[in-house]
């Protein structure tokens, strides 16, 4: 049995138990916040959330867990049979996650925790959460999933991290990083309803 270590609030870790679900995985969700004490640092080296653990061995990072559980459950494959078309998904997933996601958290303090960022910061990453959302534009198909006719890693990636990037954006400057991308909102409302990642909000909210 896998154990889930985080807090259902993060969206890495709502994501990592979202493709647990899909692979149809056994898994137990252990309450673990992050903190850089020395049982939270053995599972994940940042003292962030989430890690899992495999029969006393741990691992953090969602996308190294998703590649650990999309060759532990082949099935339903969440990256193509096709070696191009399986990069080109993990292209997507760095540009959503770096790109955007980790730009906008630039501002999660402020956003969400009652503190303040500086104007410069506020600057930069409006400018660059812009830029990273074009760059995600010439990529992401959505046509229906996000890199193409099939669900892959990528949704859950769009999900998760869009979902976070915008509420921040909406939150600093009044952005809505999806306004005019009205095939992307369309892939978020269809995904909302994906039965795992509809089973996960469902858990969050109880
Ligand atoms: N690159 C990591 C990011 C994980 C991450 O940013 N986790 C956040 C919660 S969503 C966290 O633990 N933040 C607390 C901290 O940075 O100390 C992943 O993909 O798993």
């Amino acid at each position: 049995m896998i154990q889930l270590y985080g807090l259902r609030l993060s969206n890495y870790y709502s994501l990592t138990k979202a493709l647990l679900i899909e692979k149809g995985l056994e898994f137990e969700e252990v309450k673990a916040p992050p903190t850089q004490e020395e049982d939270n640092l053995a599972r994940t080296p940042m003292g962030k959330m989430p890690s899992i653990g495999v029969d006393g061995r741990f691992m953090s990072e969602s996308l190294a867990i998703a590649a650990y559980l999309d060759r532990l459950q082949p099935e339903p494959a969440l990256l193509p049979a096709d070696p191009f078309e399986a990069g080109k998904v993990v292209e997507l997933i760095c540009h959503i996650k770096l790109d955007v996601e980790l730009v906008a958290r630039r501002c999660l303090p402020e956003a969400m925790f009652g503190q303040t960022v500086t104007d410069e910061t506020k600057e930069t990453t409006e400018k660059d959460l812009k830029k990273g959302m074009a760059a995600v534009r010439r990529i992401i198909v959505c046509d229906p999933y996000a890199a193409g006719s099939e669900l892959t890693l990528a949704d859950f990636y769009a999900f998760y991290c869009f979902g976070l990037a915008n509420a921040i954006s909406q939150k600093m400057f009044e952005l809505d990083i999806l306004a005019g991308h009205d095939d992307i909102q369309a892939l978020m409302a269809r995904l909302a309803e994906h039965p795992s990642i509809a089973r996960v909000e469902a858990d969050k909210a109880a």
